[in-house]
């Protein structure tokens, strides 16, 4: 997938210029770090069965040319029936609250009122997690697109729930990103974990 795309790229650039494509605009062009594709769709959920069961791991990619055939193909919002997730993780961070790098953080939610809305911040928010656009890269988990009768929404998964500064910096950033003006909220996955209610602890 990735030598294709990067193929129709180099190609592009060839004919631009009249002359055959170099060595260098032949490389798919590698990403700081790899990252994957999750899916959940509990559209039509197993009685009784736990958390988790129909989350699925689908693609790791490390290129630009393999997201964007991902993402064209399969991981737009507007693909998903109600009830489903798309999620893009760092790749070894698992979408969980028990994940080691997931559970002491919590996440930023932005609820998506429009349809088309939910599939442009997912896309603007996928291109700047993977162009490392935030200054505390490191304390990124993910991003979660969530399709629900009620309203659809997207929470980006943080680290550190409690180093509020860094939270912050990313919030303003994130609101930048998908061109947000109304407040958003962060909550705590512990606090998640122990009651059904959201609890805000920070806003921005
Ligand atoms: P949620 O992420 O708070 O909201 O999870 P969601 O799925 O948008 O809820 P909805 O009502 O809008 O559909 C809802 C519930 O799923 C939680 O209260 C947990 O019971 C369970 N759950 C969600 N997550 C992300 C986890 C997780 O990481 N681990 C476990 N064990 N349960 C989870």
């Amino acid at each position: 997938m990735a030598s294709e795309a990067a193929g129709m790229e180099s190609g592009a650039a060839g004919m631009e210029s009249g002359a055959a494509p170099t060595e260098a605009a032949k490389q798919p062009h590698r990403l700081e770090r790899k990252w994957t594709f999750w899916f959940d769709n509990q559209s039509k959920p197993k009685q009784g069965a736990a958390w988790g069961t129909s989350l699925r791991k689908a693609y790791t990619f490390e290129t630009v040319e393999e997201f964007w055939c991902l993402y064209d193909q399969i991981f737009k919002p507007s693909k998903l029936p109600a009830n489903a997730d798309f999620h893009l993780f760092k790749a070894g961070v698992e979408p969980k609250w028990e994940d080691p790098e997931c559970a002491n953080g919590g996440k930023w939610t932005v609820a998506s009122s429009r349809k088309g809305n939910l599939d442009t911040m997912w896309l603007e928010t996928l291109m700047a997690l993977i162009g490392e656009q935030f200054d505390e890269a490191d304390e990124i988990c993910g991003v979660v697109a969530s399709v629900r009768q009620r309203q659809d929404k997207l929470a980006l998964w943080t680290k550190t729930a409690t180093n509020e500064a860094a939270q912050m910096s990313i919030g303003r950033k994130w609101k930048e990103v998908i061109d947000v003006t109304d407040k958003i909220t962060y909550s705590f996955h512990d606090d998640s974990r122990r009651e059904r209610s959201v609890k805000v602890r920070y806003n921005v």
